[in-house]
């Protein structure tokens, strides 16, 4: 179970967000009034929300996800594989240092967004992408073993984060799409598959057995509903327009 979620603020230069999604410039305002929506529905499954204020510099620093990665025994602090985003971490540290003992770094020449990694109890998939090097993913699982945890790899082919494509629901489910399905390491799972034109939606967040899921995916509604969980769907297409999804918007821990 979690009970607390750190989020960051969109700021007005979101709309020089990196992105290849070829959506259209994000609206602020709208991203203001999305991005409170996600704040009420974290704190309805029960989480205590510590907003982080926004930060022009950074435009993409909404999406708090990939700058550290949380776990019941320590936080790491990762290190953004776009340039544009690596002073991100700095902001994050100060907050975090009221809520861990012990806090680790990923240090060059690792580059790691936590976008790529998912948590499974005390494992942690960490995928390699554009923004996760080999380098960055030995040193997580080095920090995950020093406290008695343990990290694997995945090669990812198409979507910019692992988190992209699958999402643990605890209870053994995994909602997966693309890649992910026949994926081996994951066939352990009960996996719950998202059909192709569903895709964004395999981006969704277990939260204290209530599942949040981005707004108009029916199909993968009906599927993880089917699985017994309580799912709430969220407007997030000002965010979508810069790659980024429900997962990337909050850090649960
Ligand atoms: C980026 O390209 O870094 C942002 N525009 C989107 C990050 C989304 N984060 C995520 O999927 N974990």
């Amino acid at each position: 179970m979690f009970s607390k979620a750190i989020v960051r603020t969109p700021a007005k230069s979101m709309t020089k967000g990196l992105s290849n999604a070829e959506l259209g410039l994000p609206n602020h305002e709208k991203a203001l009034n999305q991005h409170a929506e996600c704040i009420k529905a974290l704190k309805e499954c029960g989480l205590d929300v510590f907003v982080m204020a926004e930060d022009e510099r950074y435009p993409d620093s909404t999406f708090v996800e990939d700058v550290a990665l949380l776990t019941k025994c320590c936080a790491i602090i990762t290190n953004p594989g776009a340039d544009s985003r690596r002073g991100e971490t700095t902001e994050i540290k100060k907050v975090l240092v009221d809520f861990y003992r012990d806090i680790e770094e990923v240090k060059e020449p690792g580059r790691v967004d936590a976008g790529d990694i998912m948590m499974v109890g005390l494992h942690f998939y960490i995928g390699l992408s554009e923004r996760t090097n080999e380098n960055g993913a030995q040193q997580v699982i080095d920090y995950l073993e020093k406290f008695s945890m343990s990290g694997s790899v995945v090669k990812l082919e198409r979507v910019l984060h692992l988190k992209n494509g699958v999402a643990y629901l605890e209870r053994n489910n995994l909602v997966a799409c693309d890649q992910f399905v026949s994926n081996e390491e994951f066939q352990k799972f009960n996996i719950l598959e998202i059909d192709e034109d569903e895709n964004y939606a395999a981006n969704c967040i277990w939260v204290n057995d209530r599942v949040l899921i981005p707004e108009g995916y029916p199909k993968a509604r009906k599927t993880i509903e089917s699985a017994g969980y309580l799912v709430k769907e969220i407007d997030v297409s000002e965010f979508q327009k810069l790659d980024g999804g429900l997962s990337c918007l909050s850090l649960r821990f």
